[in-house]
């Protein structure tokens, strides 16, 4: 069976925890609370140097880290990959715009957000990220105008997007101006075998 080590609030995690209920591969979860650094102990640093979550851990004892690698093993034989090479490099095309242009900018802002319920003053870090949010959510809508999901049928682009966008608003992100973004976070959750966040086995 598999393992995931993984925080409920992240929607990180949520992408392997998705794609194995879409497997229907059962699987244990193991919550980590990343507020008490829990990623940082030398007993998960040993699992996993770079000291996050989400983190795979394989039938067989092999551990995997990166939420998007983790789709890729996961959805491998998998509608969710296209058969098509060009379709297949646009889903990672999309994949890297998640890593890079989108999760570092909502995702972190929406955690910043949680800890400044928490006591932390961190209004400064939030400003200066919120345009890339905002640049990030018009290049979707952009392409969401022209497509129902990325890269056209539903694709793990859309699994690792689906994640953090779906949750902005606790971000304190404003999808009035997204239409095409809002009607396919619709369309995505509508999907056969949709599991919300959390997804905690
Ligand atoms: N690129 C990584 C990012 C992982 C990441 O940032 N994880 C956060 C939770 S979403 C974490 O573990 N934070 C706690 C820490 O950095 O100690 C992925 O996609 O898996």
């Amino acid at each position: 069976m598999h393992t995931l080590y993984g925080s409920s609030i992240s929607g990180n995690c949520w992408k392997p925890a998705f794609m194995l209920r879409q497997r229907a591969l059962p699987f244990r979860w193991v919550e980590v609370d990343i507020f008490k650094k829990e990623t940082r102990t030398p007993e998960f640093l040993a699992k996993n140097p770079n000291g996050r979550v989400p983190l795979l851990e394989l039938p067989d004892g092999r551990m995997l880290a990166e939420s998007n690698a983790m789709l890729i093993h996961l959805g491998e034989g998998t509608p969710w990959i296209p058969a098509d090479p060009y379709l297949r490099a646009k889903m990672h095309e999309w994949m890297c715009f998640e890593q890079y242009s989108h999760e570092p900018y909502i995702a972190s802002i929406r955690f910043w957000r949680f800890l400044e319920q928490r006591g932390e003053d961190l209004s400064a870090k939030i400003s200066e990220r919120t345009p890339g949010s905002y640049a990030a959510l018009g290049v979707m809508e952009n392409q969401l105008a022209q497509t129902p999901f990325f890269v056209g049928e539903p694709s793990l682009a859309d699994v690792a997007l689906y994640a953090y966008t779906h949750v902005a608003h606790e971000g304190g992100f404003d999808l009035a101006p997204y239409p095409a973004v809002r009607a396919w976070l619709d369309r995505f959750a509508a999907l056969p075998g949709f599991v919300p966040m959390p997804c905690n086995g």
